[in-house]
């Protein structure tokens, strides 16, 4: 009797960090700014705001798929859960030109708002 080999289904649970695909920056003009968190980590993932320009930085995570369940900026003691679907709003100071460097809660997705 032939043994016939098992077909092993592997199912990948994406449950850690992917490497973030790096995005164009988007340069702001004031106002709201919105930020993805799905599969690929933050998108935009450089964010640059004219000194001076009031902004409001609008998370929104999209996707289960991702571990950017948190967003942290270490520079402002800010760390949000951002719940599915549902809109974070982070003030970030416009007042001097400086880089904020924003990431998911395991420190990966490595991102950045460039006050400029
Ligand atoms: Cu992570």
């Amino acid at each position: 009797m032939r043994v016939i080999p098992s077909i092993v289904v592997s199912i990948v649970l994406l449950t850690g960090c992917k490497k973030a695909q790096p995005s164009a920056p988007y340069v702001a003009t004031g106002g709201d700014v919105n930020i993805v968190a799905d599969d690929n980590g933050f998108t935009p993932s450089k964010v640059e705001i004219p000194k001076g320009k009031a902004t409001r930085l609008v998370f929104k995570r999209t996707s289960d798929g991702t571990c950017a369940t948190d967003v942290v900026f270490p520079e402002l003691s800010v760390k949000k859960p951002l719940p599915l679907n549902q809109p974070v709003v982070i003030e970030v100071p416009v007042g001097e030109a400086r880089t904020y460097a924003f990431h998911c809660g395991m420190g990966m997705f490595k991102s950045s708002v460039v006050v400029q």
